[in-house]
């Protein structure tokens, strides 16, 4: 298959040293995505990056409800929210690009989960699925009809990201190859179920030409 370029997006999802081995909310294996962002990122010219981007006391740390501990979930206005270790807090080290990262073409930064009260895994949606990033106006204003995702974490930050383009009518594809997951609840099995579900198409390394 070839990625067209000039009506593509390749978003790359969550690159940040606190999903990365010794990080807060380590993603196993986690650094081993980045050489093959930036290998990706090289065969695209409309690269956007995307930061989770919490301020601290989060509603979706653990540290934010007593009595509760990291991964035990718990059920929010919004719906059901998992529990994490504090991560990506604004302005913190944890909160920074992977070392290693090297896309200096990125066109967009999409921070999210900057809003106390709500998470959101998705770059174009938080966790209530109505409050927007602003994603889906600016892909659109850019004339992209297709989006290409990769980055972490495959069944959270990746998939809800995936699911909610689909959604919003981009032809949505997942470079599985260049992605890690935490896998917590059956969180993997999930998102791999929802996104077959909703047309979002894999695509290899090698279809991407790496
Ligand atoms: C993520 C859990 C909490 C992710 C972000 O990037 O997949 N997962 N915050
Ligand atoms: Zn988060």
């Amino acid at each position: 298959m070839m990625i067209h370029d000039s009506d593509t997006a390749l978003i790359l999802v969550d690159l940040q040293r606190d999903f990365l081995p010794g990080g807060a909310l380590a993603v196993a294996d986690g650094d081993a995505v980045v050489p093959l962002a930036n290998g990706l990122s090289r065969r695209f010219s409309n690269v956007i990056l995307t930061q989770d981007w919490h301020p601290a006391g989060h509603i979706s740390f653990a540290s934010s409800h007593a009595g509760h501990m990291p991964f035990n979930v718990i059920t929010l206005p919004y719906g059901q929210q998992v529990l994490w270790p504090d991560h990506c807090v604004q302005g913190t080290e944890g909160a920074d690009f992977a070392p290693g990262l090297d896309v200096p073409h990125a066109q967009l930064v999409i921070r999210k989960g900057h809003h106390a009260h709500i998470d959101s895994y998705s770059t174009f949606y938080e966790a209530d699925h109505h409050v927007t990033t602003g994603l889906t106006g600016y892909l659109r204003a850019r004339g992209f009809r297709r989006v290409v995702l990769a980055g972490l974490a495959l069944d959270f930050c990746v998939g809800w990201s995936a699911l909610d383009a689909a959604r919003d009518g981009f032809e949505t594809f997942v470079v599985e190859e260049a992605c890690r997951a935490i896998d917590t609840h059956g969180s993997l099995h999930r998102a791999r179920e929802d996104m077959a579900r909703a047309g979002v198409r894999p695509l290899t390394l090698t279809d991407a030409g790496i």
